[in-house]
Parts: C-alpha cells; structure tokens; sequence
C-alpha cells in the first residue's frame, strides 16, 4: 500500500554537512526542505570524521545561531605545527591572516547540532530510508520515490533536487555530460583515537623520511592521530605496539618533546584521493559535497567545502524564489567550481609536500624538502599556506 504523494520545494538527499547546512540555510530563507537519509540518526551522529573547521564555517554557525556548543566545547587554535628534521616550526595563523583561527569541533558534534536544530525548528528530515530514486528531472516538477523506515513506499514532489549524498552516493550518476577528474594518492592514512591528554595545544604536522604523522584531537579526553600507511593496508597489519613506535619516531623532536601514550579504542584506514565533477547541475538537481568532490584530508578541507556549496545552493535558490530568475543557478556549478579547485590545490599541496612517496625521484624528494624549508622562512609562503588552510573568503 502507497501513502498519497507528498510536496515540498526542495528535497534534499542526504543528512551530511551539506544537506543540513542547506536545508537550515533554505529554512532562513523561507524556504522549505525534507531531508531523506539511508542511515539511522545514531550512525549519522556517531561517525568520527572532520575535526577542523574553517573561520567562515564557524561565522556561519554563528550566524545561523547553531554555535552555542560549539562556543563551549570547541577549541580555537591559532595556528599549527609543521615539525620535520627534528625540528618544530610553528606557524601563527592568527598573524599571518589578521585574526582568522580554525576550530577543532568534530564533525559528528556539527552534525548533532544541526538534526536537533532542525528538528526542533519543526524540519522534515527521515532517517533510515531506503531505495531513494531520482526522476523528472529536467522537468519543473522533479520526484523522489523512497521506503521509509516503515517499509511504506513514498513519493515526494519537489520544485528542485539537492544531490548531497556523499562520495558514494547514487545522484551524481544522474549528471549527464559530466566530465571527472581523479588522482589517487599511492598512500592512506591509519587513523586512530586514543584516551589521553593532548600532547600539544595545536595540531602537528610531522614529515619524516618513515612517512607523514599528524596529530589532532577530539577533546581534552580524546586524541585524534594517524600515521601514514599504504593505501590497502589492513588494520590487522598494526598492532599497537607498531603504532606508538611509528608515531614516537616520526614526532620525536631534537628538544626532547614528547607524545602522550594512551588506551587506543578505535583504529582504520583510509585510502586516499582527489576527485572533481565538472558539471554539479542536471535540469533541476544539483549536487553538492563529497557527492561532486572529494580531497585528501591533509588540507582539512572536505566539509568546509561541502557547507561552501551549500551556501551557493541556497543562494541560488533564493534568487529564484524571490525573483523568478534562474541566473543564479545557472552560474552554481561555474561558482562552486573555482573555490572547489582551489581547494583540491590546496589538498594536493599540503599531501605531496608532508607525504614520502616511494614513486618520487631523488630530484623531486629534493624539491619537497626545499618548499618545506622555504614555507617555514619565508612569510610570503606562510601567508599563502595560512590564507588557504583558515579558509579562503566565499565569493
Ligand atoms: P557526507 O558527510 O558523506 O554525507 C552524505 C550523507 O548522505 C547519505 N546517503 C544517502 N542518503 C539518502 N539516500 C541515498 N541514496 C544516500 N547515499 C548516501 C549518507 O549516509 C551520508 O549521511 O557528505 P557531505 O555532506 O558532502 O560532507 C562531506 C564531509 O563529510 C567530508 O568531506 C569530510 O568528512 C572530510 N574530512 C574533513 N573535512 C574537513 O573539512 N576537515 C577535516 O578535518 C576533515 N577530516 C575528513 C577528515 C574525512 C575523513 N574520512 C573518513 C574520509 C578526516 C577523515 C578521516
Ligand atoms: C582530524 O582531526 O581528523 C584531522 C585534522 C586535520 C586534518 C585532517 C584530519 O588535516
């Protein structure tokens, strides 16, 4: 048995950064949204990702009145570490941009923060769907079909579509005429979150000839710490043991710093890659996010990037439901493409210059080492690193 069809103006598939930013951003507008996601609100809010976010994210938080939390229990760091040879470099953000600091608030703590406000606003959002189907879309009247949670199946007629449904997510298939761009890195990372005090007030970035190493955090309780590995490596493969002793090595310094052990409680690996669809519009549906890009995470970009589609999305969207005109969507893949390839620039950048790469010639190892050299002496080159790393300003 079928349930009577259902409207709104924009359905949105997929409750990430992206869909949630959208969907409180289309909801100042006036506008209205449902959100459709396959997992349960549990799994959505308990995946440990993303730990930074950008100035202007945090603005907009703010902005959106959604930064109560985060105002407590994030932490502001004024710059990060870049530590190799032995030796720590710290790079003041703060200076070198005039004021712009970054913010370690994980992204499942965003995420909570955003389905309680949402749902607290009176907001549809439906989790646990499955069997999401795109349709019409180049008509004026674009459908979703879904089963709820239920096992009910439902339709679900909207003015637009919003793709915001990952990486592997189904919509970008529905792009026609795209072009993708890709490059795999020959490295992953293996990422681990341990019970400890933080070693360090700020992130470290450690280059060492046995591979790249990074310290984050999660909270005063929890760090956040990987290590550089091969792409298909399996957990199994690193005992703790194995762990701590590569993390001491690449971190150690010559003044004697050091790293505060801890029970490890979670551990995985991840491979990673950069990835770019040039084309983010098809008749009315639009994606946005990890579903139209992906980076390394040596830049922390992937979220920021996804909530600055977001942000273009709704604007678009905006102009159209207050003017009629459609210029403003017509220009969103153009808009969101320049900020996008700046930010895989950016990724790019920060992986190949931390990273050792076995396919990398004596020549270029060189090459690495000397933009290392130069970012940490030269304030030009740091401002250029800092610029992009607290986040280029929206358009
Ligand atoms: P998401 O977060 O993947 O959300 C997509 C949602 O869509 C749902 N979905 C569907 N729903 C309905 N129907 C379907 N057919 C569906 N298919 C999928 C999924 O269940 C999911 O809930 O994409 P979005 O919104 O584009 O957000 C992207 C970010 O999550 C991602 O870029 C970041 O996590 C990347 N990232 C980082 N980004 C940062 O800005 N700063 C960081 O410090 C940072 N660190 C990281 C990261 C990603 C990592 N991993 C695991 C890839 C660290 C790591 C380890
Ligand atoms: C994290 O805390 O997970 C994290 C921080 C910085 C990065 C990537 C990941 O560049």
């Amino acid at each position: 048995m079928s349930t009577p069809p259902r409207r709104t103006q924009v359905g949105i598939i997929g409750a990430g950064p992206a869909g949630l930013f959208l969907a409180h951003l289309l909801h100042r507008q006036g506008i209205k949204s449902v959100i459709l996601e396959t997992r349960t609100r549990e799994e959505v809010e308990g995946t440990i990702r993303a730990g930074v976010l950008e100035q202007w994210t945090v603005d907009l938080m703010q902005d959106l009145g959604l930064g109560e939390r985060m105002r407590r229990e994030g932490h502001f760091h004024r710059g990060i570490t870049l530590r190799f040879a032995g030796e720590s470099h710290h790079l003041d953000f703060e200076d070198l941009t005039g004021g712009k600091r970054v913010t370690v608030y994980p992204q499942h703590e965003v995420l909570k923060d955003l389905v309680a406000a949402r749902l607290a606003d009176g907001g549809e959002l439906h989790f646990g769907v499955r069997d999401v189907g795109l349709h019409d879309l180049t008509t004026d009247r674009p459908r979703l079909t879904y089963t709820t949670r239920d096992g009910e199946p439902q339709v679900l007629h909207c003015d637009f579509i919003a793709g915001v449904d990952g990486s592997q997510g189904l919509s970008r298939q529905s792009i026609e005429g795209r072009t993708e761009y890709g490059h795999l890195y020959p490295f992953g990372w293996l990422g681990i979150l341990v019970e400890a005090p933080p070693s360090h007030h700020e992130l470290i970035y450690a280059r060492h000839e046995r591979g790249f190493a990074l310290l984050s955090t999660r909270s005063p309780e929890i760090q956040r710490l990987y290590i550089q590995c091969g792409p298909t490596d399996d957990v199994a493969e690193y005992p703790d043991e194995r762990i701590w002793s590569e993390l001491h090595r690449r971190l150690e310094t010559v003044d004697g710093w050091t790293l505060t052990e801890g029970r490890i409680f979670q551990k995985g690996v991840i491979g990673m890659r950069s990835f770019v669809c040039d084309r983010m519009q098809h008749g009315r549906l639009f994606i946005a996010g990890d579903a139209a890009h992906i980076v390394p995470p040596t830049g922390a970009k992937g979220l920021n990037l996804a909530v600055a589609d977001a942000v273009y999305l709704s604007r678009g969207l905006d102009c159209f439901y207050r003017t009629g005109r459609q210029d403003g969507l017509d220009r969103y893949t153009e808009t969101c493409l320049r900020r996008i390839w700046k930010a895989e620039r950016f990724s790019w950048y920060m992986t190949t210059l931390l990273h050792t790469n076995p396919a990398e010639s004596p020549f270029e190892h060189r090459i690495r080492l000397a933009d290392l050299d130069y970012v940490v002496h030269s304030r030009a080159a740091a401002t250029a690193l800092a610029e992009n790393y607290v986040g280029l300003p929206l358009d």
